[in-house]
């Protein structure tokens, strides 16, 4: 039983601040938690809406000044929903008032950024985290697990793709509440800052730092009526973008992202090839993973989709029955469990802001690379 409080500060509402205030509501009924998470204040510029959310979702209750919200004493962490361009403010701020911090992806909008928010928070010396949620999908922890028990040997190949389609529409306009990812100035990038981040991060998690990275990006609508101008204005964002590079551990990356691949709406798909055995996951299929090992016997030898539900597979202990899977929401639950548990334990919980700072560093060598049309160093 839950002998301490976790009182959370959320700050934005949208997409994410659903999200996460699902996964605080859910993780003390599965996870046994020294902890008990406390929806204690949500925050958001529009009075009426955060209202409305804090009543929804049951926050105990509501701000409209994120600075209001991290002055608060009765607040210990507080999560950043917001857009990109407010994480640096909101995250240095929290930190000096000694708040820990959850904060979603991705860490800042450049590595300029980040490496001021990873010298506060070590300075102020709070627990924090970044909301790079699919480490946490069970087959994802599981290929984890199988890479450092050395289940791969050496590894060779790393390949990762994450594909939507919601931007195709020329006429879709750029920029305000709902469409700031299709806008520089907010989002920082386009697909390499939101979806191959994702992809980066699982990346060096499973297979070490990368060295350098050749990449190009397009953008294939030109101009965009903005939404707070109401004007046809330049698209800032990269739509596409493909690159390669070098592991430090030897390997060989490829990567690919868009939001034009007609048909695919968020397929995040990656490829582990070592020289004992390889692996594949496929978000769309999230609970299984693919698996081949050289040392089967040669008359059987083939791909093994492992249904990742047993009770000795990470995290399902804490679910249902052998057999019955979870899906997208549980990486967030996951994400908070294990946050809790580290807290009690005085440990850290990655991904931490140094080392979704390290992510930062490849994506920000991604777009230099595509703009100098040059190798260049993480
Ligand atoms: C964009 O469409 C988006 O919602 C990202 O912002 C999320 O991080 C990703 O998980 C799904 O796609």
């Amino acid at each position: 039983m839950p002998s301490k409080t976790l009182n959370i500060g959320l700050i934005g509402y949208g997409f994410m601040g659903r999200t996460h205030s699902n996964a605080y509501k859910r993780v003390n009924d599965f996870f046994d938690l020294d902890y008990r998470v406390n929806l204690k204040a949500v925050c958001g510029r529009n009075e009426e809406n955060v209202k409305a959310f804090a009543e929804q979702w049951g926050y105990d209750s509501y701000e409209t000044d994120w600075k209001a919200l991290i002055a608060r004493d009765d607040i210990d962490a507080v999560d950043i929903c917001t857009p990109n361009n407010f994480h640096k403010e909101i995250a240095i701020a929290a930190a000096e008032a000694g708040k820990m911090i959850l904060c979603e992806k991705p860490l800042a909008l450049n590595v300029e950024e980040g490496e001021e928010m990873v010298a506060a928070i070590e300075k102020a010396g709070v627990a924090n985290t970044v909301w790079y949620n699919y480490r946490r999908v069970p087959a994802v922890t599981l290929a984890k697990q199988l890479i450092d028990e050395g289940r791969l040997g050496k590894i060779f190949h790393y390949r990762a793709n994450f594909l939507q389609d919601w931007t195709i529409d020329a006429e879709l306009p750029q920029g305000g509440e709902g469409l700031w990812r299709m806008d520089a100035a907010v989002a920082g990038s386009g697909v390499t800052g939101d979806l191959l981040a994702h992809c980066i991060d699982t990346a060096l998690w499973l297979n070490g730092n990368m060295k350098d990275v050749s990449a190009m990006t397009e953008t294939f609508v030109k101009e965009r009526e903005h939404v707070l101008t109401g004007k046809k204005e330049p698209v800032t964002i990269d739509d596409a973008c493909t690159f390669m590079g070098h592991f430090e551990n030897g390997s060989l990356g490829l990567f690919e992202s868009t939001r034009y691949a007609r048909g695919h709406k968020a397929l995040y798909t990656l490829e582990i090839n070592g020289e004992k055995a390889s692996i594949k996951w496929d978000l769309h299929d999230l609970h299984r993973l693919e698996y081949f090992d050289h040392a089967d016997d040669s008359l059987v030898r083939g791909w093994r989709s492992v249904h990742v539900t047993d009770g000795d597979m990470p995290y399902m202990d804490k679910w249902w029955v052998p057999g019955l899977q979870i899906g997208y929401e549980h990486t967030f639950v996951h994400q908070v469990a294990d946050f809790v548990e580290n807290l009690s334990k005085g440990e850290p919980t990655g991904p931490t802001f140094a080392d979704a700072l390290e992510t930062q560093k490849v994506c920000d060598a991604v777009l230099k690379s595509a703009a100098t049309r040059q190798w260049e160093n993480v």
